[in-house]
């Protein structure tokens, strides 16, 4: 009898079309690689060495203002640029390039340099969704501008290259490949159903039960059926809204809750400051309207069995496709024993 929590399988990633392999029997291998140092330091309030700290001096010589709240500035070091000059390259059809523009910007998620998302506020976490919401609907009005990304990579592990709470921005003129996969499965969804894919998929999940992490009000975060990282959560409405301008101001509050438990939950986890790279996944800003996309957030996580055990996607995943061991609804099951009382502020 075919086994999900025990049976190899692979699983359909519906929102992007790709295959995962599950290997649920793994999960018991011994470990005897490397170990990560956790990230217990603690930091100042002020660090006068970080270059988002407010007053301080970035790289490129300029002051920040003495900001009480967010702060978004001009990536110094852009990925991408406005002016880029425009022009391609073609060689057999085989050798082809072209030039790509766009804006980079880092957002400052408070002037505090000792927190993280998780031990803000629900206020202040509510400012960085309405300065996502900003950004968003700025950059996206852009006629240059036709997606929209906004990221968090959170802890050293995950390349963040300062602890001071920030996320980051590129927006450009093409639709990289990640939001073209799942405008492509969204689409075809919503013209065969006439809903939302992640409408249909959150109903199933939410009558399974077994990958459910939180809920509130308005939104629900998961780990999804076609998790690939250990620990990887998805974060959506309930109502089917293509991006972050069409969410009602209770939902708004409602988002900032939701992240706020779902960080806590995580650094509860192992008792670390836990890291990630999350981001928004929202509609294209082509001027279409794109009433199958159904805007979500992705948390993918790294850490595996403790604060010192990471998962690299390494040999069959990069030759083959991604893998787990321990199962999504197991590791559901661990996100949800979890409090909601930080684990700092209990010591504290
Ligand atoms: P991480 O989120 O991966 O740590 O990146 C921080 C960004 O901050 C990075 O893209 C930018 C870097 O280019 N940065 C500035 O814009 N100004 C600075 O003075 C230092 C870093
Ligand atoms: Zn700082």
């Amino acid at each position: 009898m075919f086994d999900l929590a025990q049976h190899p399988h692979r699983r359909f990633n519906a929102l992007t079309g790709e295959w995962l392999l599950v290997s649920p029997h793994r999960a018991l291998r011994p470990w005897q690689g490397q170990q990560e140092a956790p990230d217990t330091a603690s930091r100042p309030a002020h660090d006068p060495g970080c270059y988002l700290c407010p007053g301080n001096q970035r790289a490129n010589g300029v002051r920040n203002p003495d900001y009480p709240g967010t702060f978004v500035f001009d990536n110094d070091f852009a990925a991408l640029r406005a002016d880029a000059p425009a022009g391609g390259f073609e060689r057999g059809g085989l050798l082809r390039a072209e030039a790509e523009t766009g804006v980079c910007r880092v957002i400052c998620f408070s002037p505090r340099h000792d927190l993280t998302l998780p031990e803000m506020s629900p206020a202040e976490i509510r400012q960085v969704v309405d300065v996502w919401t900003q950004e968003f609907a700025t950059l996206g009005a852009r006629p240059d501008i036709n997606y929209v990304q906004i990221f968090e990579n959170k802890g050293a592990v995950m390349g963040c290259s300062n602890p001071h709470p920030h996320g980051q921005i590129w927006a450009q003129r093409t639709v990289p490949g990640e939001p073209a996969k799942e405008t492509q499965q969204q689409l075809a969804h919503f013209e065969t159903h006439g809903r939302t894919l992640l409408t249909d998929y959150l109903a199933i999940e939410l009558a399974e039960a077994s990958r459910l992490v939180l809920e509130n009000a308005h939104w629900v975060a998961l780990v999804p059926f076609w998790a690939a990282w250990p620990f990887e959560t998805l974060l959506l409405p309930r109502r089917p809204v293509a991006d972050l301008t069409q969410l009602s101001n209770p939902e708004k509050d409602a988002l900032a809750d939701a992240l706020r438990r779902l960080t806590i939950r995580y650094d509860n986890l192992f008792q670390t400051s836990f890291p990630y790279s999350a981001g928004l996944h929202q509609r294209p800003t082509d001027g279409a309207a794109h009433p199958e996309w159904h805007l979500h957030l992705h948390f993918f996580p790294p850490l595996l069995r403790s604060a010192s055990v990471r998962k690299f996607m390494v040999g069959y995943e990069l030759l083959a496709n991604p893998q787990r061991d321990i199962t999504p609804e197991w590791a559901a099951g661990q996100l949800r024993q979890q409090p909601e009382v930080h684990y700092k502020e209990k010591v504290g």
